[in-house]
């Protein structure tokens, strides 16, 4: 492989308008917030990566605030001017900063970006490069759709139809207390054998237990982080008393949080966001623990921009990912998207991994421009 030598890094932080709003139990926001990330290299390669936060700390704490804080007075003075031989490098040097892992993400999949393309290679099969060799990419992601709190059931069933008819093989829709069984019945009334999940982000209890195991009746695929956000321990005694497998998503937050996970008996199936566990070189230690493991896994979505889309569907293309991915085509999310060309959906319900060097789509520098603008001009804080 042939290094990179960091010359500088720039930030875009952002808001792009969403196409359809997704409620969650914990909110919702107008408009997909985030930092670009973009690293130019001493040969003028340029990688990007996207920080995928939210304009408000529901899912996690950082924000863009917080991230644009820690890249420009940590990470970006410790980076620039390193050489490194290739990305899987990065982790050591961003170390000393704990946490942040969105923000690290975001940094590293810009030098994932910019080592693959300097390598003239896919970003898939620069990640495959650190697998064993039958880890090659399928060409595809399989995907499903994520669909929010709605004020009715039929309002859902309106939206389900509308995501079946468009391909989508996976429905995943979000839950919480007083919006669930009642829901989970309605649609299973109408698509029987939809492949099927429920998404609390973290809105139950372990007083719940008899209240969740209701959903057992529904042939759910699975339901995705009950409990807190920061637990593993009453996951492992929830999970006993379901059929239903759960799948942990903010909860494992590294390889070592998913070995403990295991070790517990507190997962069933793993949500795997880059964006969550702090980047791509974690991702593929996560990855080998669930091969290993035979664990059920799918790459989760923060509802990213065509960057980070990019880089999702090509980790997800591989073929230890076993089950479809919340990473859906850009017009569910937006018109336009801040790159080119969008992703469309197959009738087999996948995504094609872009060709191109890299992530495989281009930047557009004028949609860049108007979505760093919009968050200017939106932003509430004070840098
Ligand atoms: O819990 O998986 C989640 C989006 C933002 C925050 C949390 C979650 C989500 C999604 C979106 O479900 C999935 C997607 O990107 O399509
Ligand atoms: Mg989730």
């Amino acid at each position: 492989m042939t290094p990179i030598t960091i010359e500088r890094i720039d930030l875009h932080p952002i808001a792009l308008p969403f196409v359809e709003i997704l409620r969650t139990s914990f909110g919702q926001d107008p408009f997909k917030a985030g930092v670009i990330v973009q690293v130019t290299t001493t040969d003028g390669v340029v990688g990007w990566g996207e920080a995928s936060v939210e304009m408000n700390p529901g899912y996690g704490a950082e924000t863009v605030g917080t991230t644009q804080h820690v890249l420009k007075n940590f990470l970006i003075p410790t980076l620039v001017g390193k050489t490194l031989n290739d990305a899987t490098e990065v982790p050591a040097l961003v170390r000393s900063v704990r946490g942040n892992h969105h923000t690290k993400a975001g940094l590293e999949a810009a030098i994932w970006d910019a080592a693959a393309k300097t390598n003239h290679m896919r970003l898939v099969d620069y990640f495959a490069s650190f697998l064993p060799a039958e880890h090659r990419s399928r060409g595809q992601a399989v995907v499903g759709v994520s669909i929010g709190i709605q004020p009715s059931v039929e309002d859902t069933l309106a939206i389900i139809r509308k995501r079946v008819g468009q391909g989508y093989q996976r429905i995943k829709l979000k839950i919480e207390p007083g919006w669930d069984i009642a829901l989970a019945e309605g649609v299973r009334a109408e698509f029987p054998d939809t492949m099927l999940m429920l998404d609390a982000n973290s809105a139950y209890t372990l007083v719940d237990a008899e209240h969740l195991k209701q959903l057992d009746r529904f042939n759910l695929i699975m339901i995705e982080q009950p409990l807190r956000d920061d637990d593993i321990y009453e996951h492992s005694k929830l999970q006993p008393q379901l059929k239903t497998p759960i799948c942990l998503d903010e909860s494992i937050k590294s390889a070592n949080d998913l070995r403990l996970a295991i070790e517990l008996g507190a997962i069933g199936v793993l949500n795997l966001k880059p964006a969550r566990v702090g980047g791509f070189s974690e991702c593929l230690e996560i990855y080998r623990i669930c091969v290993e493991h035979l664990l059920p896994l799918w790459v989760g979505g923060m509802l990213e921009t065509g960057i980070g889309r990019a880089a999702n569907v090509s980790f997800a293309s591989l073929p230890g990912i076993t089950l479809p991915s919340d990473i859906s085509a850009t017009d569910r999310y937006f018109d336009p998207d801040i790159t080119e060309p969008p992703f469309v959906l197959n009738p087999d319900s996948t995504l094609t991994v872009p060709s191109g060097e890299g992530i495989g789509v281009e930047v557009i520098p004028e949609r860049l421009a108007e979505a760093t603008q919009r968050w200017a001009e939106l932003n509430p804080y004070v840098d």
